[in-house]
């Protein structure tokens, strides 16, 4: 009898012991925005599931190294009246992943993923949607500054054998920006089944800048997500789904396992998009060699920025360029994701031409202006199925903020910590670009100076950001961990 109670008093000294030096690493790891962990609060190793942690770890991959799959450029008929029409349609296929069975995934205009839509700056845009799912989805165009009834929200869903044809103005400078579903409350499994694309905008901006350009020569997209592949190759979201986001332990870049590319000694551009469900990638490269990144989600920078390490949440993109100028034929590079290898860059030709220094100025895109109170304050907080934007779920029902078309406004958007020490909740808004005015209260990292419409929001953060909306529309602000966003962690603002 008295050996079973010192046992139990031991069990419960060891469990209150575990999670006070728990609560207490967590707030050291979360404690600086600076220094992070890829998750707010993750704790390497635990392997435990207490929320917003990674519980899925990236593995090495065992696959043998593959070439770099490119998504082809959708061509575009000229049309009379409706300037460049496209057609996308999101279609069930079977995709050859890995080694053995071939894997069920969502594609647009394929198997997997979809072709790049490349639009210019003034120009007139038709895009013809139609779903071959066996199930509702919605085509969402994440950066692009068009009226909400083209934008693809919830609002706007396709059934099974819908259609939905789409005119717009190209209204926005040279970006990189994507496509996905946004149907409500199914974002999450259609991503992790394949469906996302890629749209370049060019302008006269972009054509003239000495930059790499040649597509598939030394501009390279480079689309990250991560998978867990079940018995026979399935993509099993249900059994990988996490309330707190969907981690895979495989890295797919543009769906391809473990890939490398072939390249010249020059300058060399990368289109980085994070397409993953949830997972935070700090990436640099395999020699800690610096690069720069040209461009944020929204456009160019208005210089190029060097850096050691780049950080992109879930829907953001960076567009960076690699130096290889000094290469020797036979040599490689590697770009990395903590000791992960994402991609593997081999100098496999000697260039005739010297790559140009780069530009020194990209962009003219004036200084974001702060002002005393902010219009509009939000509060991001919670986990799991308790996620919540003001303590309120999304309600399609209700206007959350309304604002003025064309006026510009300041939004201080908080990211409440809570007693575990919460997570990164990337921060998306529909329908217009951004600046960030400040973080706490400091200037932005130099990267975040240009055009955002993705922005992390670490535990404990307040960030102030200046909003124009261009056009009119209901238009959605939500976490970009879709499972969050799934879950609710999503607000309209009704702009008039
Ligand atoms: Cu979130």
């Amino acid at each position: 009898m008295k050996k079973q109670a010192t046992t139990i008093f031991l069990g419960i000294s060891l469990l209150l012991l575990a999670v006070v030096s728990f609560i207490f690493f967590r707030q050291i790891d979360t404690g600086s925005s600076g220094l992070f962990s890829n998750q707010g609060g993750r704790m390497p190793g635990m392997g435990m599931h207490m929320g917003g942690e990674v519980t899925t770890e990236l593995a090495p991959s065992t696959e043998q190294s593959n070439k770099l799959v490119l998504p082809p450029i959708l061509e575009g008929n000229l049309t009379p009246e409706d300037g460049t029409s496209y057609s996308i349609t999101a279609l069930n296929g079977n995709t050859q992943l890995k080694e053995g069975e071939p894997t069920p995934t969502y594609g647009y205009n394929g198997s997997v993923l979809g072709p790049i839509i490349r639009i210019r700056s003034g120009e007139k845009v038709e895009i013809k949607t139609e779903n071959e799912l066996d199930t509702t989805t919605s085509f969402h165009w994440h950066g692009l500054k068009v009226p909400s009834n083209v934008d693809g929200g919830p609002h706007t869903p396709i059934p099974t054998g819908g259609t939905a044809d789409l005119k717009f103005m190209v209204k926005q400078e040279a970006a990189t920006l994507w496509f996905h579903p946004h149907p409500i409350g199914e974002a999450g499994e259609q991503v992790y089944q394949g469906l996302a694309g890629l749209i370049y905008i060019e302008d006269e901006n972009s054509d003239s800048l000495a930059l790499p350009k040649e597509i598939g020569i030394n501009d390279f997209p480079v689309i990250v997500q991560d998978r867990s592949f079940g018995s026979n190759n399935q993509l099993d979201y249900t059994q990988s789904y996490g309330p707190d986001g969907t981690y895979g332990d495989t890295l797919m870049m543009n769906g391809t396992i473990n890939p490398y590319l072939d390249v010249m000694n020059e300058k060399i551009r990368l289109r980085v998009l994070n397409g993953s469900n949830a997972r935070n990638y700090q990436f640099r490269l395999s020699n800690s060699s610096t690069f720069y990144q040209i461009a944020s989600d929204g456009g160019f920078l208005n210089e190029p920025v060097p850096m050691e390490s780049l950080q992109l949440v879930p829907g953001e993109r960076a567009e960076i360029i690699l130096d290889l100028s000094d290469y020797k034929v036979g040599e490689k590079i590697q770009l990395m994701e903590a000791n992960i290898v994402v991609l593997t860059i081999n100098v496999t030709e000697k260039t005739s031409k010297k790559s140009p220094p780069l530009p020194k100025t990209l962009n003219n895109i004036p200084k974001a202006e702060d002002s005393t109170t902010p219009d509009k304050v939000m509060t991001f907080s919670g986990m799991g199925n308790m996620v919540a934007i003001d303590g309120k779920q999304f309600d399609m029902d209700r206007i959350d903020l309304r604002a003025k078309v064309g006026e510009k406004e300041v939004w201080e958007i908080k990211n409440i910590r809570d007693m575990m020490g919460g997570m990164i909740h990337p921060f998306h808004l529909h329908g217009v670009q951004f600046k960030v005015i400040s973080r706490n209260g400091n200037a932005p990292p130099a990267n975040e100076q240009g055009w955002k419409d993705t922005i992390a929001l670490y535990p404990g953060d307040s960030v102030r950001i200046e909003v124009t909306f261009p056009e009119k529309g209901i238009f959605m602000y939500h976490c970009h961990i879709l499972e969050h966003e799934d879950n609710g962690m999503m607000g309209q603002v009704l702009v008039e």
